[in-house]
């Protein structure tokens, strides 16, 4: 990928009445969602969330003045003109955080790329076996005239804060949804134990992150009517889940509790920060 980019200096005003042409502007594009920092101070330069924004970073060099600036009326035939100025220079740290509404964090497999496809138009890599998604993917559900932006991103496992699995770097793309959705596999041994890795994770990227306002969504609840899982070990997890979150019991391949979980979602996106 190109790294520098160099807008032209201002070029030298002239003897002949002429000032000199401005440099030309470099117009680099970038997709909505990205974050301009000064490499070196951390300072946040620039934040691009809209289509079509565009924002001046650094001012190229101006066109040095021609003699007939100088003119006076003690000066009549000035013999010398001023230079170009030189553009700018800074070292930017450039990175894309997605913009989306609502973030899914689970362990591998916990389901959220398949969640992610019945409720949009996505349609994500689904694998049984861990870390399928490498790289988030973003779908849009439509809702009460709406449009929801929800992203899928890599599994979470423990010790992904210090480097594990796919680490956790992952979190900066949901750094600024108005809400997560932790999905839980019920068909795991411990889902509650799912539930404080998750958030022990979270808390350790980032406090504002993991207060975000959450739901729980309980996955893979065809497993309990097919008798691979225990009605009774779903009860319990709800028990001892926070009764402040939210909890959505649901089936991605049996298409159950769907539509309830739309609403829960939307009412999520809805809810004060
Ligand atoms: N029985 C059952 N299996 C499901 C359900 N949802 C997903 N699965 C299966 O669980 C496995 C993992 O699904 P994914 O959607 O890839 O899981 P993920 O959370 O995106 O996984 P990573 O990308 O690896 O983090 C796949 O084999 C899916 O078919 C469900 O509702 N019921
Ligand atoms: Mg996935």
């Amino acid at each position: 990928m190109r790294q520098r980019f160099f807008a032209d200096n201002g070029n030298s005003g002239t003897g002949r009445n002429k000032d000199g042409a401005a440099g030309q502007d470099v117009v680099i594009e970038v997709p909505p969602g990205t974050v301009v920092t000064d490499a070196a101070t951390g300072e946040r330069l620039l934040d691009l969330v809209s289509e079509g924004q565009r924002e001046c970073l650094l001012r190229g060099g101006r066109g040095g003045k021609g003699n007939a600036h100088f003119k006076s009326s003690t000066h009549q035939t000035p013999r010398f003109s001023q230079p170009g100025e030189p553009g700018e220079e800074r070292t930017l740290k450039v990175e894309l955080q997605i913009i989306a509404d609502i973030g899914f964090v689970g362990l591998p497999n916990a389901g959220k790329s398949t969640l992610l496809k019945v409720l949009t138009k996505a349609d994500p890599k689904i694998g049984n076996y861990p870390f399928t998604t490498v790289i988030p993917n973003l779908g849009v559900m439509h809702l009460h005239d709406r449009d929801i932006v929800l992203a899928d991103i890599p599994g979470l496992i423990a010790g992904a804060s210090e480097g594990a699995g796919l680490g956790t770097r992952f979190l900066r793309h949901i750094a600024r949804t108005r809400g997560l959705a932790i999905l839980l596999d019920v068909g795991e041994e411990d889902p509650y134990k799912d539930f404080l890795t998750l958030r022990k994770e979270l808390e350790a990227y980032s406090t504002e992150l993991a207060e975000k306002p959450c739901i729980v969504v309980l996955t893979k609840m065809d497993r309990v009517s097919s008798g691979e899982c225990d009605p009774d070990h779903v009860e319990q997890v709800q028990q001892q889940l926070p009764p402040e979150i939210p909890c959505v019991r649901i089936s991605a391949l049996a298409g159950e509790n769907l539509p309830e979980l739309r609403t829960v979602l939307f009412q999520l996106t809805e809810r004060d920060q």
